[in-house]
C-alpha cells in the first residue's frame, strides 16, 4: 500500500461515543433521569422525539435498549484494553449530566459519579489515550425539563455553567479536549432528542427554539470562559452536525436555498466561533416576527468567549431543490431532509455515501472560520453478522472508512487543518436515531440484539485490523 504523507505526526486518530448510547446503569451510582432515558425503541419513538412527552418516567410495556446499552459502565476496562490494543490516541465520550447532577439544581455534585469519570479517564491515560469529552451529548436532567421547561428557560444558563465549572476542576488534570454541546444545530430538527425541549400545544416553535438556542449559546460561551479560566492550555470546542448542501441544479433559486439551508446550521457556529449573530439571522428573525429576549452582558459573553476549535460530524452530503417534483424525492431516514443525490450510493438506513463531500466540507468550515477543524463522528451504520470463526468481514465498512480518509488526507494537503478523527461508535452501541442496536458502526462487535438479548460479549470485525494498521502507519491507504 501506498503511504500518505498527509497526517501530521500528533494526529489525534480514535472514536467516539456518547454516555446514554453505551454506558447502561441508568440508575446506578445515583445517577437521575435523563431525556435520552425515556426514548423507547420502536417507530413511535418519534413521537417522543417531536415532542409529545406526556410523562416523565419510563413506561410500562416499553423497551428502552439505552439503559444496559452495553454495560460500559461497568465494561470500560476492557473496552479501552481494546482500544488501546487498536493503538487509540484519543477517545471520545461524553458525561452524563445527571451522574454528576442528579436532578440538574442540586446543590451539590453526585461524588459517585464524578468518581465513574475520574477512574474512566485514569484508565485512558493509562493506555496514553487522550480523553476528549462531549460535556452534554443529547442528555438533559429530567427534572430540569419537568420543573423549568430545559432549555426554553433562562434559568438553563446557570445550571449548565455549574455543571461544567464542575467537570472543569475536577478533570482539569486529565482532560485537554472539551466540546460544549453536541450538534447544537439538531436543536431545530429534533428539539427532543437535540435539546430535550418538549414543544407544548399552542406554543411557536419558531420563537421556542430559537429564544433555547441562544440560552444554549451563551451557556457555550460561559463554559468555554471557565474553560479557559480552569484550564489553561486547555482547548474547547463546539459540535456541528456537518454535511455541506448542494443544489439540485445550477438554477440561482436552488443554489440560493442550498445557501440558506447550511446557514440554518452555520448561524450557531457562526455565533460560537466568531462572537456575534449573523446578519442574516436578525433578518430571518425580523421577517418572521421572532424577538429574543437578551440580557445586556449577553453581546459580551458571546464575543469573548469564542471557541478554539469546529468539531463536526460528518456522515453524508445534502442536497436540496425548490422544484417540487425533485423535492418529492427525498432520501429516508435523514433527520435533515434531503434531496435524494442521483450521483450517490446509499447505505441500508438510506444515509448518502459521499466521502468527496467530507473534503468538501472540511474545506468549507476552512475557509468560512480559519480555525482548526476535529472530525469527531464519521461512519457507517450496516447490519453486521457474526460468523461462526467469530469474526465479522466488514469489508463495506473499511470501504467506507478508507475512502473517508483519503479525502480527509486530501483536505490536510488542501491546507485544512484537522486535529484529529474519531469515527462514530468504535464499539457498537445503541443507535441515537432509531434506538437499534442493529444498527451498527464498530469496529468491535458486541452480542446484543433489538430485543435485549445476547451475551454483550466483546468481538474484533474485520475492521479491527484495519484501523488498527490505518493508526499504526499514520494514515496508510491499501
Ligand atoms: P444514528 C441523526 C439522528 C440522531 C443523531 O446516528 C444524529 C444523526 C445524524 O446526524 O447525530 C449523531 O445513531 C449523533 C450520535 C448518533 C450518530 O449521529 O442514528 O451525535 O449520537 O449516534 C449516528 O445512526
Amino acid at each position: 500500500y501506498e503511504k500518505l504523507t498527509a497526517f501530521p505526526e500528533d494526529f489525534l486518530w480514535g472514536g467516539a461515543t456518547a454516555a446514554n448510547q453505551l454506558e447502561g446503569a441508568y440508575l446506578e451510582g445515583g445517577k437521575g433521569l435523563t431525556t435520552v432515558d425515556l426514548i423507547p425503541i420502536g417507530d413511535h419513538r418519534l413521537n417522543i422525539a417531536l415532542g409529545n412527552l406526556d410523562s416523565y418516567k419510563p413506561k410500562e410495556g416499553e423497551f428502552y435498549p439505552s439503559h444496559e446499552a452495553i454495560d460500559f459502565y461497568h465494561r470500560y476496562k476492557e473496552d479501552i484494553a481494546l482500544f488501546a490494543e487498536m493503538g487509540f490516541k484519543c477517545f471520545r465520550l461524553s458525561i452524563a449530566w445527571a451522574r454528576i447532577f442528579p436532578n440538574g439544581d442540586d446543590a451539590e455534585p453526585n461524588d459517585a459519579g464524578l468518581k465513574f469519570y475520574d477512574d474512566v479517564f485514569d484508565e485512558l491515560l493509562k493506555h496514553n489515550i487522550e480523553p476528549v469529552v462531549t460535556i452534554c451529548h443529547f442528555d438533559v436532567p429530567v427534572h430540569l425539563v419537568e420543573i423549568y421547561g430545559g432549555w426554553k428557560n433562562r434559568k438553563m444558563i446557570g445550571f449548565f455553567e455549574k455543571y461544567a465549572k464542575t467537570l472543569f476542576i475536577r478533570y482539569k488534570g486529565k482532560v485537554k479536549y472539551w466540546m460544549t454541546f453536541n450538534e447544537i444545530n439538531m436543536l431545530l430538527h429534533l428539539p427532543y432528542i437535540g435539546a430535550g425541549i418538549v414543544l407544548q400545544e399552542g406554543e411557536d416553535k419558531q420563537q421556542v427554539l430559537y429564544q433555547a438556542a441562544h440560552h444554549e449559546l451563551i451557556a457555550s460561551g460561559l463554559a468555554v470562559k471557565a474553560c479557559h479560566e480552569i484550564i489553561p492550555g486547555a482547548q474547547i470546542g463546539c459540535m456541528l452536525a456537518a454535511g455541506t448542501v448542494y443544489p439540485y441544479s445550477p438554477n440561482p433559486e436552488d443554489v440560493w436555498k442550498a445557501m440558506e439551508e447550511d446557514r440554518n446550521s452555520f448561524f450557531f457556529i457562526d455565533i460560537q466561533s466568531k462572537g456575534a449573530y449573523p446578519g442574516y439571522t436578525k433578518r430571518f428573525f425580523r421577517e418572521n416576527g421572532i424577538q429574543i429576549e437578551m440580557k445586556p452582558e449577553d453581546a459580551d459573553i458571546l464575543m469573548q468567549n469564542t471557541v478554539d476549535f469546529i468539531g463536526f460530524s460528518y456522515y453524508a452530503s445534502r442536497c436540496t431543490s425548490t422544484d417540487p417534483e425533485i423535492l418529492k424525492n427525498s432520501t429516508e431516514g435523514n433527520v435533515f431532509g434531503s434531496v435524494k443525490n442521483p450521483y450517490l450510493q446509499v447505505s441500508e438506513w438510506g444515509w448518502g455515501i459521499d466521502p468527496k463531500g467530507l473534503r468538501i466540507t472540511c474545506n468549507q468550515l476552512h475557509d468560512r472560520y480559519g480555525k482548526p477543524l476535529f472530525i469527531v463522528e464519521n461512519g457507517l451504520g450496516a447490519t453486521d453478522v457474526l460468523l461462526e470463526n467469530d469474526t465479522v468481514d466488514d469489508d463495506y465498512r473499511i470501504k467506507y472508512l478508507n475512502s473517508h480518509f483519503a479525502e480527509m488526507a486530501e483536505a490536510i494537503q488542501d491546507g485544512v487543518e484537522i486535529l484529529g478523527y474519531t469515527s462514530w461508535g468504535p464499539i457498537d452501541l445503541v443507535s441515537a436515531g432509531s434506538g437499534e442496536m442493529k444498527k451498527r458502526y464498530g469496529y468491535i462487535y458486541v452480542d446484543r440484539n433489538n430485543d435485549g438479548t445476547g451475551s454483550l460479549r466483546r468481538v474484533r470485525k474485520s475492521s479491527f485490523h484495519w484501523y488498527k494498521d490505518v493508526i499504526a502507519n499514520n494514515g496508510a491507504q491499501y
